[in-house]
């Protein structure tokens, strides 16, 4: 314990030179908090220690130990405090290497989804028919018998409603999943009795029991419907021809096949000109393999809107809002796959539905 002025002083400097070695090999912030307990805590620091025997010195001496420790107290805490800092800024100065940006590297490309190539065909369709001033109609896909089939003319016998065919729903109530969207235009024509003027399509997913490679058991239509006073299969083919020379390019022909379908009577289906082979059936390489040879592609049918369609809306509406002796109408319908394969090529429709990158990548969305 010191007792003089003389011991107080050499002590103080003692603990100077203690400190300023201590300090050399604290490098981290622990350790200038150790130090700082050490030599300036309250109970056992060092320097509080001295400052508690002042006590025995004489006024005189008393405060000039006093002033000498109390100098030496501050140099400790600004050497301390000066440390610290040093250390804040070192951490900072090590960050910023690591997080250096180096602008030569390349960059990385960010992953950009795209629309799926059938959206892109389904919403070109779309944007043809309300350019042409149709609306766009939505359905449900889980349908009943009469909006799927009895309302279309389908009679019971008819093989799509055969269980090989179409998907049944278990359970009470005879539900199924739609095979064609005409079930939404008949939802239209009961909801909207406004003849004569319906111009719709309808776009959507139907499902039949089949499975090849140009068959998958859900696939994507769209239908379309006029209803109108005087509406005639001039109408049908103007329209027809007007949309496929809108999707694939007026340059091909368009022609017209008589075709049977229950709900429409006349019936048509309408073929494009050959866009792989200009018509000609042949390429350089051998026979064209998307029209088989043929010069034509069959695109879709269409017809004149039975008037049993029309019997049957008005039997469930329970009066006569379209009568056939008043209006008539047309109806088409389209696979969206069909088009998109035709387009570009491609010959294995379940490719659209096996979500390989590689392959979806392909397009432009
Ligand atoms: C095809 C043929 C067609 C219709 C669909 C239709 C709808 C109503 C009334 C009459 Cl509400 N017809 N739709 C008519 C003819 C053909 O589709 O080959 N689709 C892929």
């Amino acid at each position: 314990m010191a007792e003089t002025l003389q011991e107080i002083r050499e002590k103080a400097r003692a603990l100077r030179v203690e400190f300023e070695t201590a300090q050399g090999a604290a490098t981290d912030s622990a350790a200038l908090q150790a130090l700082r307990d050490r030599f300036l805590g309250r109970k056992s620091g060092a320097v509080s220690a001295l400052l508690k025997s002042l006590g025995r010195l004489a006024e005189a001496e008393r405060r000039e130990a006093g002033q000498e420790l109390n100098a030496l107290k501050t140099v400790i805490e600004e050497r301390l405090a000066a440390a610290e800092q040093e250390l804040e800024r070192r951490g900072r100065e090590e960050g910023l290497r690591r997080d250096r940006l180096d602008a030569t590297l390349p960059g990385r490309r960010p992953y950009v989804g795209r629309r799926h190539p059938l959206t892109v065909v389904r919403e070109e369709l779309e944007d043809i028919f309300v350019a042409m001033g149709y609306e766009v109609y939505d359905g449900p896909e889980v349908e009943d018998d009469y909006h799927c089939f009895e309302a279309l003319n389908m009679p019971p016998d008819h093989p799509a409603r055969d269980m090989q065919d179409t998907f049944y729903l278990e359970g009470p109530g005879g539900l199924l999943l739609r095979t064609h969207t005409s079930s939404a235009q008949i939802h239209y024509m009961l909801e909207n009795e406004h003849p004569p003027d319906v111009r719709i399509i309808c776009p959507g997913k139907v499902f039949r029991r089949d499975s090849d490679v140009t068959h998958t058991p859900m696939f994507q239509q769209i239908e379309g419907l006029v209803v109108g006073r005087g509406i005639h299969l001039g109408h049908l083919k103007g329209t027809i021809e007007a949309f496929l020379h809108a999707l694939f390019g007026p340059q091909y022909p368009v022609r017209f096949r008589a075709s049977y379908f229950p709900y429409t009577e006349p019936s048509v289906e309408a073929d494009l000109g050959c866009i792989v082979c200009g018509g000609s059936g042949r390429l350089a390489s051998g026979p064209c393999r998307v029209c088989k040879a043929t010069g034509w592609l069959e695109i879709l049918g269409s017809g004149m809107v039975n008037p049993a369609v029309f019997e049957a809306v008005n039997a469930r509406l329970g009066r006569a809002a379209y009568d056939p002796e008043e209006i008539s109408g047309f109806a088409f319908g389209l696979g969206i796959e069909r088009v998109a394969m035709v387009r570009h090529g491609i010959d294995d429709i379940r490719l659209f539905y096996e979500n390989d990158l590689r392959f979806l990548e392909q397009f432009t969305g």
